[in-house]
């Protein structure tokens, strides 16, 4: 499966993901392709709908102490809720679909995910610090909600006019 990373603005992104209903091949293909595109990126995180598929699936892998990426410390995680979401976090948050632009975004410090595995196994997962930050940055994209959008609106007119001129200056150096 040949997967490319969807970028803001493309309307894709505000698509809300629908509930995974079969556990198949075609589910285990679309995670088996979209991990190494996320580590090809330099992802530790990438939402289904960053490749165009609309469903509600996300992968995490957060680097260890020595900033490697092993398959073992991938998360898989289907129909996602999130639940006891609590305490404050602020984190400067990156986006595979809104290159090179960081943000200092807030959050909640720790949560719980209950969701399914690939093979629709129910699972629960604690988590806080930067698999927690993560864990909603990803949970977002399957609403439609992107980083940017919780910036302050002086802050987003910023960044708009800043991505545009690097839209622009990228098709010129093409
Ligand atoms: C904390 C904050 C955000 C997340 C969501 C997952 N975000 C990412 O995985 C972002 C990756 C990213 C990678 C980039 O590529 C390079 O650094 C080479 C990047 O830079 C460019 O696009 C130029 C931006 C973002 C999880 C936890
Ligand atoms: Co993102």
């Amino acid at each position: 499966m040949n997967l490319c990373i969807v970028e803001y603005p493309d309307k894709r992104l505000r698509n809300k993901s629908i509930k995974v209903e079969k556990f198949d091949s075609k589910l285990h293909n679309l995670l088996d392709a979209m991990y190494p595109l996320m580590l090809q990126t330099n992802g530790i995180g990438l939402a289904a709908i960053q490749v165009g598929v609309a469903l509600s699936v996300l992968i995490l892998n957060i680097p260890d102490e020595d900033g490697e990426q092993p398959k073992e410390n991938l998360i898989e995680i289907i129909n996602p809720v999130l639940t006891n979401q609590r305490g404050e976090t602020t984190y400067q948050e990156g986006c595979l679909s809104v290159p090179s632009f960081y943000e200092d975004i807030d959050r909640f410090e720790f949560l719980t995910v209950n969701y399914q595995d690939r093979d629709g196994n129910t699972q629960t997962l604690e988590a806080d610090g930067l698999l927690s930050i993560a864990i909603q940055h990803e949970y977002d994209h399957l609403q439609g909600v992107l980083f940017i959008d919780k910036l302050t609106s002086s802050r987003r007119r910023k960044f708009e006019k800043e991505y545009k001129k690097m839209l622009k200056e990228k098709k010129t150096s093409k």
